[in-house]
């Protein structure tokens, strides 16, 4: 019965009950030529539960679909700074009411 119990615990706490979809875009700097874009993409695809990345080098920026119960966009911005192109979380409007 505890270990039941326990198990079922566990499965909770892997797999939380109020993970949501989000997405969020970042302004990315130093990105200054063609390869900067993979190298960008590289760094965030690695993180644990991002879905989706689509950078614009014109626009410098970068869209990231991730399961806010795995990722934060704190973790998105660091994992960009460390691989040489600081982030920041561009404020969206057609977000905020999901929140
Ligand atoms: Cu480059």
């Amino acid at each position: 019965m505890k270990i039941k119990l326990l198990s079922l615990m566990s499965v909770f706490l892997m797999q939380p009950l109020f993970a949501t979809e989000r997405s969020v875009t970042l302004d990315v700097q130093n990105m200054t030529c063609a390869a900067c874009p993979i190298t960008v993409k590289k760094s965030l695809a690695n993180i644990e539960g991002v879905s989706q990345v689509t950078i614009s080098y014109a626009d410098k920026t970068a869209e990231v679909s991730y399961n806010d119960a795995l990722t934060t966009p704190d973790t998105l911005t660091d994992a960009t700074t460390n691989a040489g192109y600081p982030s920041t979380v561009q404020e969206d409007k057609s977000n905020q009411q999901a929140k």
